[in-house]
Protein backbone atom coordinates (compact mmCIF):
# COMPACT_ATOMS: atom_id res chain seq x y z
CA UNK A 1 0.00 0.00 0.00
CA UNK A 2 1.30 3.62 -0.57
CA UNK A 3 0.54 4.69 2.73
CA UNK A 4 2.50 1.71 4.51
CA UNK A 5 5.95 3.34 3.86
CA UNK A 6 7.59 6.56 3.32
CA UNK A 7 7.33 7.97 -0.40
CA UNK A 8 9.68 10.32 -2.05
CA UNK A 9 8.97 13.27 -4.01
CA UNK A 10 8.73 11.58 -7.32
CA UNK A 11 6.82 8.60 -5.80
CA UNK A 12 4.48 11.22 -4.69
CA UNK A 13 4.12 13.00 -8.13
CA UNK A 14 3.81 10.04 -9.62
CA UNK A 15 0.79 8.81 -7.72
CA UNK A 16 -0.88 12.66 -8.15
CA UNK A 17 -0.60 12.26 -11.72
CA UNK A 18 -2.05 8.74 -11.43
CA UNK A 19 -5.21 10.11 -9.71
CA UNK A 20 -6.04 13.32 -11.41
CA UNK A 21 -5.87 11.27 -15.11
CA UNK A 22 -8.09 8.72 -13.55
CA UNK A 23 -10.53 11.38 -12.72
CA UNK A 24 -10.78 13.32 -15.87
CA UNK A 25 -13.25 16.44 -15.26
CA UNK A 26 -13.02 16.17 -11.42
CA UNK A 27 -9.98 17.40 -10.46
CA UNK A 28 -6.73 18.98 -12.64
CA UNK A 29 -2.92 18.48 -11.32
CA UNK A 30 -1.67 22.04 -11.95
CA UNK A 31 2.37 23.36 -11.36
CA UNK A 32 2.54 26.34 -9.41
CA UNK A 33 5.09 28.85 -10.06
CA UNK A 34 8.29 29.81 -9.52
CA UNK A 35 9.97 26.26 -9.43
CA UNK A 36 12.30 26.10 -6.14
CA UNK A 37 15.65 27.20 -6.03
CA UNK A 38 16.76 23.60 -6.87
CA UNK A 39 14.50 23.69 -9.84
CA UNK A 40 11.41 20.98 -8.57
CA UNK A 41 7.90 21.74 -9.49
CA UNK A 42 5.63 22.51 -6.67
CA UNK A 43 1.76 21.23 -7.57
CA UNK A 44 -1.68 21.86 -6.75
CA UNK A 45 -4.82 19.32 -7.32
CA UNK A 46 -7.63 21.25 -7.62
CA UNK A 47 -11.21 20.14 -7.31
CA UNK A 48 -13.82 22.34 -8.35
CA UNK A 49 -17.25 21.12 -8.41
CA UNK A 50 -19.33 22.54 -12.21
CA UNK A 51 -21.54 24.99 -10.02
CA UNK A 52 -18.20 26.81 -8.59
CA UNK A 53 -17.95 30.12 -9.65
CA UNK A 54 -15.98 33.32 -8.10
CA UNK A 55 -16.52 33.87 -4.74
CA UNK A 56 -18.40 30.76 -3.90
CA UNK A 57 -16.53 28.43 -1.13
CA UNK A 58 -12.75 27.44 -1.36
CA UNK A 59 -10.70 25.54 0.98
CA UNK A 60 -6.77 25.44 0.60
CA UNK A 61 -5.23 22.37 2.42
CA UNK A 62 -1.40 22.33 2.07
CA UNK A 63 1.24 20.46 3.69
CA UNK A 64 5.21 19.82 4.33
CA UNK A 65 6.34 23.49 4.44
CA UNK A 66 8.68 21.53 6.93
CA UNK A 67 11.06 19.35 5.44
CA UNK A 68 11.51 16.89 8.19
CA UNK A 69 7.72 16.34 8.76
CA UNK A 70 7.17 13.62 6.65
CA UNK A 71 3.99 12.12 7.04
CA UNK A 72 2.54 15.85 6.59
CA UNK A 73 3.61 14.76 2.60
CA UNK A 74 2.09 11.13 3.29
CA UNK A 75 -1.25 13.07 4.69
CA UNK A 76 -1.50 15.58 1.93
CA UNK A 77 -1.03 13.41 -0.76
CA UNK A 78 -4.15 11.02 0.60
CA UNK A 79 -6.38 13.56 0.98
CA UNK A 80 -5.58 14.50 -2.67
CA UNK A 81 -5.94 11.11 -3.59
CA UNK A 82 -9.13 10.63 -1.40
CA UNK A 83 -10.84 13.83 -1.76
CA UNK A 84 -10.78 13.32 -5.66
CA UNK A 85 -12.24 9.95 -5.31
CA UNK A 86 -15.24 10.68 -2.97
CA UNK A 87 -15.65 13.91 -5.58
CA UNK A 88 -15.85 11.10 -8.62
CA UNK A 89 -18.21 8.41 -6.67
CA UNK A 90 -20.37 11.29 -4.82
CA UNK A 91 -21.06 14.21 -7.28
CA UNK A 92 -23.13 15.93 -5.07
CA UNK A 93 -20.38 16.00 -2.52
CA UNK A 94 -18.72 19.97 -2.26
CA UNK A 95 -21.62 21.09 -4.45
CA UNK A 96 -20.69 24.40 -5.74
CA UNK A 97 -17.08 24.62 -4.03
CA UNK A 98 -13.52 24.04 -4.50
CA UNK A 99 -10.63 22.75 -2.72
CA UNK A 100 -7.06 22.49 -3.25
CA UNK A 101 -4.74 20.87 -2.25
CA UNK A 102 -1.02 21.30 -2.51
CA UNK A 103 0.39 18.06 -0.57
CA UNK A 104 4.18 19.12 -0.83
CA UNK A 105 4.91 23.21 -0.21
CA UNK A 106 9.02 22.36 0.35
CA UNK A 107 10.22 19.61 -1.86
CA UNK A 108 13.95 20.19 -2.07
CA UNK A 109 14.02 19.81 1.54
CA UNK A 110 11.89 16.73 1.74
CA UNK A 111 14.81 15.43 -1.07
CA UNK A 112 17.63 16.58 1.23
CA UNK A 113 15.52 15.27 4.66
CA UNK A 114 14.85 12.34 2.96
CA UNK A 115 18.36 11.77 1.56
CA UNK A 116 20.95 13.54 4.12
CA UNK A 117 19.91 15.06 6.65
CA UNK A 118 16.60 13.57 8.38
CA UNK A 119 16.37 16.46 10.41
CA UNK A 120 16.29 19.41 8.16
CA UNK A 121 13.28 21.40 8.58
CA UNK A 122 13.81 24.86 6.50
CA UNK A 123 14.11 24.71 2.55
CA UNK A 124 17.55 24.55 0.65
CA UNK A 125 17.63 28.51 0.07
CA UNK A 126 21.51 29.73 -0.55
CA UNK A 127 22.02 32.55 2.01
CA UNK A 128 23.92 35.57 1.43
CA UNK A 129 27.38 35.70 2.85
CA UNK A 130 26.76 32.44 4.81
CA UNK A 131 27.71 29.13 4.71
CA UNK A 132 24.42 28.18 6.40
CA UNK A 133 21.34 27.03 4.04
CA UNK A 134 17.66 27.57 4.52
CA UNK A 135 14.54 29.77 5.41
CA UNK A 136 12.05 28.85 7.33
CA UNK A 137 8.90 28.52 5.51
CA UNK A 138 6.25 29.27 8.31
CA UNK A 139 8.30 32.34 9.28
CA UNK A 140 8.42 33.62 5.52
CA UNK A 141 5.08 34.92 5.23
CA UNK A 142 4.12 38.51 5.65
CA UNK A 143 1.36 38.51 8.83
CA UNK A 144 3.50 39.73 11.62
CA UNK A 145 6.93 38.65 9.46
CA UNK A 146 9.78 38.35 11.70
CA UNK A 147 7.61 39.69 14.74
CA UNK A 148 9.67 38.07 17.12
CA UNK A 149 7.48 35.34 17.97
CA UNK A 150 9.71 32.20 17.88
CA UNK A 151 11.72 33.92 14.78
CA UNK A 152 15.06 34.62 14.30
CA UNK A 153 17.19 36.86 11.87
CA UNK A 154 19.94 34.43 12.02
CA UNK A 155 20.91 32.04 8.91
CA UNK A 156 21.81 29.48 10.65
CA UNK A 157 18.60 29.04 12.68
CA UNK A 158 15.72 26.63 12.13
CA UNK A 159 13.29 29.63 12.03
CA UNK A 160 15.47 31.71 10.28
CA UNK A 161 12.59 34.13 8.49
CA UNK A 162 14.94 34.95 5.28
CA UNK A 163 15.76 38.51 4.07
CA UNK A 164 12.37 39.79 3.16
CA UNK A 165 8.43 38.32 3.53
CA UNK A 166 7.84 35.96 0.44
CA UNK A 167 11.94 36.08 -0.31
CA UNK A 168 11.37 32.09 -1.23
CA UNK A 169 9.84 30.51 -4.01
CA UNK A 170 7.60 28.02 -2.08
CA UNK A 171 6.02 30.94 -0.47
CA UNK A 172 5.42 32.66 -3.71
CA UNK A 173 4.23 29.52 -5.11
CA UNK A 174 2.03 28.77 -1.83
CA UNK A 175 1.06 32.24 -1.89
CA UNK A 176 -0.50 32.64 -5.27
CA UNK A 177 -3.30 29.85 -4.15
CA UNK A 178 -3.91 31.79 -1.01
CA UNK A 179 -4.29 34.98 -2.72
CA UNK A 180 -6.71 33.72 -5.31
CA UNK A 181 -9.54 35.29 -3.28
CA UNK A 182 -11.74 34.63 -1.62
CA UNK A 183 -10.31 32.17 0.30
CA UNK A 184 -12.60 30.61 3.15
CA UNK A 185 -10.88 28.14 5.10
CA UNK A 186 -7.16 27.25 5.01
CA UNK A 187 -5.29 24.49 6.97
CA UNK A 188 -1.48 23.76 6.93
CA UNK A 189 -0.52 20.16 8.20
CA UNK A 190 2.23 19.93 10.00
CA UNK A 191 3.58 17.15 13.04
CA UNK A 192 4.29 16.83 15.75
CA UNK A 193 1.82 17.09 19.01
CA UNK A 194 -1.72 15.96 17.71
CA UNK A 195 -3.22 19.29 17.75
CA UNK A 196 -5.22 22.02 16.06
CA UNK A 197 -4.64 25.40 16.01
CA UNK A 198 -6.75 28.12 15.17
CA UNK A 199 -6.01 31.67 14.50
CA UNK A 200 -3.88 33.92 15.53
CA UNK A 201 -0.87 32.29 15.56
CA UNK A 202 1.50 35.45 16.38
CA UNK A 203 -0.40 36.78 19.13
CA UNK A 204 -3.26 35.24 22.26
CA UNK A 205 -5.31 38.10 21.38
CA UNK A 206 -8.74 37.01 19.86
CA UNK A 207 -10.10 36.91 16.49
CA UNK A 208 -13.01 38.87 15.85
CA UNK A 209 -14.74 35.49 14.53
CA UNK A 210 -13.52 33.56 17.25
CA UNK A 211 -16.97 31.97 18.28
CA UNK A 212 -16.99 30.45 14.43
CA UNK A 213 -13.54 29.85 14.53
CA UNK A 214 -13.90 27.73 17.58
CA UNK A 215 -16.28 26.04 16.21
CA UNK A 216 -15.24 24.60 13.09
CA UNK A 217 -12.10 23.88 15.07
CA UNK A 218 -13.95 21.65 17.62
CA UNK A 219 -16.31 20.34 14.54
CA UNK A 220 -12.62 18.95 13.13
CA UNK A 221 -11.48 17.65 16.22
CA UNK A 222 -14.46 15.83 16.71
CA UNK A 223 -14.30 14.40 13.13
CA UNK A 224 -10.54 12.98 14.04
CA UNK A 225 -11.42 11.63 17.48
CA UNK A 226 -14.44 9.67 15.16
CA UNK A 227 -12.14 7.30 13.55
CA UNK A 228 -10.17 6.20 16.12
CA UNK A 229 -10.99 7.72 19.17
CA UNK A 230 -8.49 9.71 19.17
CA UNK A 231 -8.00 13.46 21.05
CA UNK A 232 -6.14 16.13 19.59
CA UNK A 233 -6.03 19.16 21.84
CA UNK A 234 -7.34 22.31 20.13
CA UNK A 235 -6.91 25.89 20.74
CA UNK A 236 -5.62 28.72 19.19
CA UNK A 237 -2.57 31.32 19.50
CA UNK A 238 -0.45 28.99 21.70
CA UNK A 239 -3.13 26.74 22.69
CA UNK A 240 -2.75 27.36 26.25
CA UNK A 241 0.76 26.94 26.83
CA UNK A 242 0.45 23.79 24.78
CA UNK A 243 2.76 25.42 22.08
CA UNK A 244 3.86 28.53 21.43
CA UNK A 245 3.56 31.45 19.75
CA UNK A 246 4.73 32.13 16.00
CA UNK A 247 5.24 35.25 14.05
CA UNK A 248 4.88 35.00 9.92
CA UNK A 249 3.11 31.91 9.46
CA UNK A 250 1.49 30.87 6.71
CA UNK A 251 -2.05 30.44 8.17
CA UNK A 252 -2.32 33.88 9.83
CA UNK A 253 -1.47 34.99 6.44
CA UNK A 254 -4.88 33.67 5.15
CA UNK A 255 -6.79 34.78 8.03
CA UNK A 256 -5.60 38.10 7.44
CA UNK A 257 -6.85 37.80 4.41
CA UNK A 258 -10.26 37.20 5.12
CA UNK A 259 -10.13 32.98 5.60
CA UNK A 260 -10.11 31.10 8.64
CA UNK A 261 -6.36 29.61 8.54
CA UNK A 262 -5.58 26.06 10.64
CA UNK A 263 -2.35 24.56 11.51
CA UNK A 264 -2.60 20.77 12.53
CA UNK A 265 0.42 19.23 13.88
CA UNK A 266 -0.28 15.32 12.98
CA UNK A 267 1.32 12.20 15.55
CA UNK A 268 2.98 11.59 17.30
CA UNK A 269 1.46 12.96 20.67
CA UNK A 270 5.13 13.66 22.25
CA UNK A 271 8.00 12.12 21.43
CA UNK A 272 11.86 12.74 21.53
CA UNK A 273 13.97 13.93 18.11
CA UNK A 274 13.83 12.29 14.97
CA UNK A 275 11.10 9.56 16.18
CA UNK A 276 8.52 12.76 16.50
CA UNK A 277 9.03 13.51 12.86
CA UNK A 278 9.62 10.25 11.10
CA UNK A 279 7.65 7.65 13.78
CA UNK A 280 6.81 4.01 12.65
CA UNK A 281 5.24 3.55 9.72
CA UNK A 282 2.03 2.39 10.83
CA UNK A 283 1.19 6.01 12.10
CA UNK A 284 0.98 7.39 8.56
CA UNK A 285 -2.55 5.01 7.76
CA UNK A 286 -4.10 6.04 10.39
CA UNK A 287 -3.18 9.94 10.58
CA UNK A 288 -4.14 9.97 6.96
CA UNK A 289 -7.64 8.51 7.58
CA UNK A 290 -8.45 10.85 10.61
CA UNK A 291 -7.32 14.15 8.62
CA UNK A 292 -9.32 13.02 6.05
CA UNK A 293 -12.69 13.40 8.17
CA UNK A 294 -11.33 16.64 9.50
CA UNK A 295 -11.39 17.95 5.80
CA UNK A 296 -14.55 16.26 5.31
CA UNK A 297 -15.93 18.46 8.38
CA UNK A 298 -14.54 21.97 6.82
CA UNK A 299 -16.64 20.76 3.57
CA UNK A 300 -19.51 20.21 5.62
CA UNK A 301 -19.23 23.57 7.19
CA UNK A 302 -19.88 24.99 4.36
CA UNK A 303 -22.93 22.66 3.52
CA UNK A 304 -24.31 23.75 6.89
CA UNK A 305 -24.14 27.34 5.87
CA UNK A 306 -26.74 27.23 3.01
O1 LIG B 1 6.66 26.24 14.53
C1 LIG B 1 5.83 26.00 13.63
O2 LIG B 1 5.91 26.50 12.52
C2 LIG B 1 4.69 25.02 13.91
N1 LIG B 1 5.14 23.88 14.65
S1 LIG B 1 6.23 22.84 13.96
O3 LIG B 1 6.68 21.92 15.01
N2 LIG B 1 5.47 21.96 12.87
O4 LIG B 1 7.29 23.56 13.35
C3 LIG B 1 3.60 25.72 14.70
C4 LIG B 1 3.10 26.98 14.07
C5 LIG B 1 1.71 27.38 14.51
N3 LIG B 1 1.74 27.87 15.84
C6 LIG B 1 0.62 28.37 16.49
N4 LIG B 1 -0.53 28.41 15.86
N5 LIG B 1 0.78 28.77 17.71
ZN1 LIG C 1 6.09 22.21 10.93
Amino acid sequence: DFYAQWRSYDDILTRLQDVVDAAPGVAVLESLEPATHEGRVIKAVRIRDPAWAPGAPRIVVNSLLHAREWIASMVGTYLAEYCVDKKRSDPSWMAGMELVIVPVVNPDGLVYSQTSNAMWRKNRAVNAGSSCRGVDLNRNWPKDWNGGESTSTNQCSETYVGPSWASEPETQALGAVLLEAPVNLHLDIHSYGEMILGPWSYTNADHPDKATIDAIGTAMQSAIQSVNGKSYLYGTGDAGGALYLASGVAPDLSTHLGAYGYTIELPPANAWGSAGFQPATSEILPACTEIFEAVKAMVEWFRVQD
